[in-house]
């Protein structure tokens, strides 16, 4: 059949081929890096609206950045949380043991007691801080990077290891990937392997709390990666149109494992700036600046608990290591990123803070460190005890059938009935244990 126009196309010699643009990031490894293209304002300078203003107000401060922390240490502006100094020591405490986690943690990987660990370095104000100004019993939808959430809200440490050891006292019985804590006691819902999903989870939970006249509100936090999923696109419209009382959080490190945030549209506006389309409020925060991070995670929390509606908070920060124990960031960035990133590091910042208050030392600061590594260690040495990876199976077989039913239904019990009998066959070394 001889090809129609619409199958060619019509020539018109006028106009030129169409083209698609494939976005390429700055720098690959060994470039030196130079970030004086990207604005990074001045801290204190941005007005606070209202916390019951007109969505519209805030939208200003999606094309900006929230920063608190000057460049002598001071905290300036309107959106200066004002916290005394014994809850900026808390804050700075609950980050620093946070990384001493990650540190001790991915060395463990390393030595072969567990298959996978992922850092958050360099982003430990987002989920500390956060979670400070949070109520304690508001429910949390995190990603796999906001370990410092459960760390805030007192999660045994122990515990976090027992679950990334998948062994005997591992509260999840090895059934999730080490790292993806479930715990519902303290507000943070399952971390999902699957990118995005918690975004609308968060909002359909904050429904259900407005529905039930509840007083709690969600919150939830994905990539920028993430972000150019679908289901960002759907928990903003169901978010939106029912005033959920949520605060969505994208959390912009810059890369999504070696794909840049310009393959998630980072090239063409902010991640806040999405907020605009939707109606709904916007904050575009420095992510590596723990009082500004406090302060807008409390104004979204008030506003949303007066029911003014939900609100889109992009924090601007860098993945300062690799994407997980699996990756091997020196093959596709230039090591120069993380040494020139202009924002700094939230430890450091919050650190020199209290000294310039005369609240803290370097001294203490050494000590403090110190004794952080000690408490690391004995909660590992104490999940230890339970177990490692890969030392054989910790949990009984038929586990695996367990949890999910009330009942278990008929169909899966023949299944788990046949599993244990052809279990029996091929591995009879284990029936006894298969058998407890
Ligand atoms: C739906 C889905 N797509 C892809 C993946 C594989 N994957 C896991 S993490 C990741 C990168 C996510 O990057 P980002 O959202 O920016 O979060 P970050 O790791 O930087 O915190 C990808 C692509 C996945 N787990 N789920
Ligand atoms: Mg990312």
């Amino acid at each position: 059949m001889a090809e129609g126009p619409v199958e060619k196309g019509i020539a018109r010699g006028n106009l030129p081929p169409l083209e698609l643009y494939v976005p390429e990031p700055k720098y690959r490894p060994g470039d030196v890096v130079d970030y004086s293209h990207l604005p990074v304002p001045p801290a204190g300078l941005l007005a606070r609206p209202d916390e019951t203003c007109p969505a519209s107000e805030t939208w200003p401060l999606t094309l900006d950045m929230v920063r608190v922390l000057d460049d002598d240490d001071h905290a300036v502006g309107a959106w200066n949380p004002g916290l005394d100094p014994e809850t900026l020591r808390r804050m700075l405490r609950t980050m620093a043991l946070t990384r001493a986690f990650d540190d001790r943690l991915y060395r463990s990987q390393r030595q072969g007691k567990t298959s996978f660990y992922m850092k958050c370095t360099g982003e430990e104000a987002i989920s500390v801080a956060c979670a400070m100004a949070l109520a304690g019993d508001d429910m949390v939808f995190p990603s796999y990077r906001q370990q410092g959430i459960l760390i805030s809200r007192g999660y045994p440490l122990v515990d976090m290891v027992n679950q990334i050891y998948s062994n005997r006292a591992d509260p999840l019985k090895g059934r999730q990937l080490p790292i993806m804590y479930s715990a519902k006691d303290y507000g943070f819902f399952s971390i999902s392997g699957n990118l995005a999903t918690q975004f609308p989870q968060a909002v359909g939970w904050a429904m259900a709390s407005a529905i039930k006249g509840d007083t709690r509100i969600a919150t939830a936090f994905i990539g920028e990666g993430s972000s150019a999923e679908g289901d960002f696109h759907a928990a903003m419209t169901f978010a939106a149109v029912y005033n959920a009382p949520v605060v969505l959080h994208v959390v912009n490190n810059q890369w999504a494992i070696s794909s840049f945030s310009g393959f998630a549209g980072a090239e063409r506006t902010t991640f806040a700036a999405r907020a605009t389309g939707y109606g709904i409020a916007g904050l575009r925060v420095d992510g590596n600046d723990a009082l500004a991070v406090y302060a807008a995670m409390e104004w979204a929390a008030n506003r949303a608990r007066a029911n003014q509606g939900p609100t889109l908070i992009e924090h601007f920060t860098y993945r300062a290591e690799g994407h997980s124990t699996s990756d091997d960031p020196s093959a596709y960035r230039s090591a120069q990123e993380r040494e020139e990133w202009p924002l700094g590091d939230p430890i450091m910042r919050l650190k020199k803070h209290l000294i310039a208050l005369g609240e803290w030392s370097e001294e203490q600061q050494e000590a403090m460190d110190r004794e952080l590594v000690e408490q690391v260690k004995v909660a590992t040495k104490e999940a230890e005890k339970n177990g490692i990876l890969g030392h054989g199976m910790h949990h009984p077989f038929h586990t695996m059938f367990e949890d999910v039913f009330e009942e278990l239904p008929w169909h899966l019990e023949e299944q788990a009935a046949q599993a244990m009998r052809e279990r029996g066959i091929k591995w009879p070394e284990w029936k006894e244990r298969d058998d407890a």
